[in-house]
């Protein structure tokens, strides 16, 4: 059996509530809550909840999630059934508030919100009342969503109500999006401020990939009397992106906006589409490669909210989010690279049961983002870190 220890001088707070696993968006639609399971079950198989403070996520109330969201949008949501879709009297609202095949209405839509929401309202709060140092919501980063409209199977912006929490306590918050898909509801719900500095990395193709948003120079409404303009960073990437590239580009670019803005806090979503051989991602990226940002961010020391995202290969999702975990916990370098015999859902983990399976030759896509085109970006967020003070 294994036993991760206590990681010394800080501590780690786990976020989470069994009840948002048993949620389903639907047959056949990517999202699937159940991979939260899957990582759950490798964390407790390699021990590492010995070596947190675990805490049962509760429901957002109403009014949390107003802080940020209409009371007619929280309304509809509150109320709608499944069926409502195609119910008349609803329609009007459906279509309003952006319903569909993306942002499909099932079972136990509010509660489910409620609860991944409520996850990272009190993860933000550990760490702005000093009871832990990173808190973790694998379950929450649901960074689509809108003050009024669902978008990209997200409803309520978790990631938008912590970082208002983490507003109380700190002056300067930094968001990092590490999704493969544009952070466009963070960035929109903090355009007008120089309070947070929103980065994302993602796949850029306007007209073919999803939400469309986040040009190297949407930097912010340049409006000289707002003072949000250049404070949304964005890195929009090609194809294929690799390890190496990867890695080093994460380094350059946060490098430079931690030392520039000088943040209080770290708000950091892990979306882990941006994975190799994800079922929407394009990203050639390995499970070693997408935690060596979670722990480049780790470095400096800062208060650090980390939430999950996308992910649609529920093994490697899984594999992701346990071993940014282990990364957490300074326990990366102990635990065995094979799975634990005593895994729950063991089958899911075959034929390698390797916690670091190499990316499938067959699905790997060329890397269409040579290092001129990488050396051109991390320019221009030099560039615009100009304009910034922290
Ligand atoms: C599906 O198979 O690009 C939804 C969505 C449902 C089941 C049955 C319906 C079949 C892929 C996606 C028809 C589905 C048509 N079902 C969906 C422009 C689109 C309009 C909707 O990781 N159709 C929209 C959203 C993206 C679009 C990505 C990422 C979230 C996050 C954070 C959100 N939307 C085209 C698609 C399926 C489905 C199969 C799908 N939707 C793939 N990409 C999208 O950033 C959590
Ligand atoms: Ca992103
Ligand atoms: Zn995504």
């Amino acid at each position: 059996t294994y036993q991760v220890a206590r990681p010394k001088g800080y501590r780690v707070s786990w976020h989470a509530n069994p009840a948002v696993e048993a949620h389903h968006f639907g047959q056949s639609h990517p999202m699937k809550p159940w991979r939260l399971t899957l990582t759950k079950q490798l964390v407790m198989a390699y021990g590492m909840h010995h070596a947190m403070d675990l805490y049962l996520a509760r429901a957002a109330t109403y009014e949390e999630m107003a802080e940020f969201h209409e009371a007619d949008y929280l309304d509809f949501l509150r109320q709608v059934m499944p069926g409502d879709m195609d119910r008349a009297e609803q329609s009007d609202n459906v279509v309003r508030f952006n319903f569909g095949d993306d942002c499909p209405i099932f079972d136990g839509l509010y509660n489910y919100c409620s609860l991944y929401a409520g996850g990272t309202v009190d993860a933000a709060r550990k760490l702005c009342n000093d009871q832990a140092e990173i808190a973790i919501n694998w379950s929450g980063g649901l960074h689509h969503a809108k003050k009024a409209e669902a978008s990209g199977f997200c409803y309520v912006n978790d990631i938008v109500l912590g970082i208002l929490q983490l507003l109380r306590h700190h002056p300067r918050v930094m968001y990092i999006d590490i999704d493969v898909h544009h952070g466009d509801g963070v960035e929109q719900a903090f355009w007008s401020t120089d309070r947070v500095l929103t980065v994302s990395f993602h796949k850029y193709d306007k007209d073919n990939f999803f939400p469309g948003t986040g040009a190297l120079d949407d930097t912010g409404p340049t409006h000289p009397l707002n003072p949000g303009a250049h404070h949304s960073i964005n890195v929009p990437l090609n194809d294929g992106i690799d390890d190496e590239s990867y890695i080093q580009l994460y380094h350059d670019v946060i490098g430079a906006c931690v030392e520039t803005y000088r943040p209080g806090a770290i708000v950091l979503q892990c979306g882990a589409d941006s994975l190799g051989c994800d079922r929407l991602g394009c990203f050639n990226l390995n499970v070693r490669a997408h935690g060596a940002c979670v722990a480049f961010t780790k470095t400096f020391g800062l208060p650090l909210l980390v939430v999950g995202g996308g992910g649609y290969t529920p093994r490697n999702v899984s594999r992701a989010w346990a071993h940014e975990t282990s990364i957490l916990l300074e326990a990366d370098q102990i635990i065995d690279p094979t799975i634990p015999d005593s895994v729950a859902f063991r089958t899911h983990f075959g034929p390698d049961y390797s916690l670091f399976p190499p990316l499938s030759e067959i699905r790997k896509l060329e890397n269409k983002n040579p290092r001129s085109y990488l050396a051109g970006l991390v320019e221009s967020v030099h560039e615009q870190l100009r304009y910034i003070k922290g």
